[in-house]
């Protein structure tokens, strides 16, 4: 290990051994209290790399999915697949309809240092059914685009602290803005893949 000054040093190992340029023990302790300042500056920054992505996504979710529904064609809109499966229709209409209470989490994590939410069971509560109700598509498509909007207005508005924040949910291990923001991106996409294998995929390859 290449010590300027013949200083040698307490015995390095792994990561440590990255830091040989020491002139002595003062140099050394100092420039290893830099760098572990550095690297959990880093691992935070880090955390937050993708919210730039994260947002660019949410905003593009309307179109992609706008696009995709509008060139299935409409008979095949309400077909079910099997059993507990839902259509096509169903699954935009969902996308609709979770968006306002999408918008409210937000809206708390703005608003409560450490919210703590209840799950979210759609349907609970009514006689009904465990399947979505089925809105016209349009409608559902305009609703979707409109709440994702004010989604984006509302995160464009966060600042760190907010991004930073955690939350208590029944459902999950951890929750956080960052989390819960991450999740309506992926949600879109999962039920947008879902759709697409409803709609696309034969039988004998379609997954329960
Ligand atoms: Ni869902």
């Amino acid at each position: 290990m290449p010590h300027l000054g013949g200083f040698q040093g307490p015995q390095l190992s792994g990561e440590e051994q990255l830091l040989p340029y020491c002139l002595d023990y003062e140099d050394y302790r100092i420039t290893r209290i830099v760098v572990n300042h550095l690297e959990t500056s880093l691992l935070r920054s880090l955390m937050m790399l993708d919210v730039v992505d994260l947002l660019e996504g949410l905003r593009r979710s309307p179109n992609v999915l706008t696009v995709f529904v509008q060139s299935i064609p409409e008979a095949q809109l309400d077909r079910r697949r099997g059993e507990g499966f839902w259509t096509l229709a169903e699954h935009v209409s969902h996308l609709a309809q979770v968006q306002p209470m999408l918008l409210e989490r937000l809206q708390r994590f703005a608003q409560e240092e450490h919210p703590e939410f209840i799950p979210y069971i759609p349907g609970e509560g009514e006689e009904a059914s465990d399947t979505p109700e089925r809105m016209e598509i349009e409608t559902a498509l305009s609703q979707f685009a409109e709440v994702r909007s004010r989604q984006l207005t509302l995160l464009e508005s966060a600042d760190e602290t907010v991004w930073k924040r955690q939350a208590t949910h029944p459902e999950y291990d951890l929750y956080s803005y960052h989390i819960l923001v991450r999740h309506i991106l992926m949600h879109d996409h999962w039920h947008m893949y879902r759709m697409e294998e409803l709609w696309l995929t034969k039988d004998a390859y379609l997954t329960h």
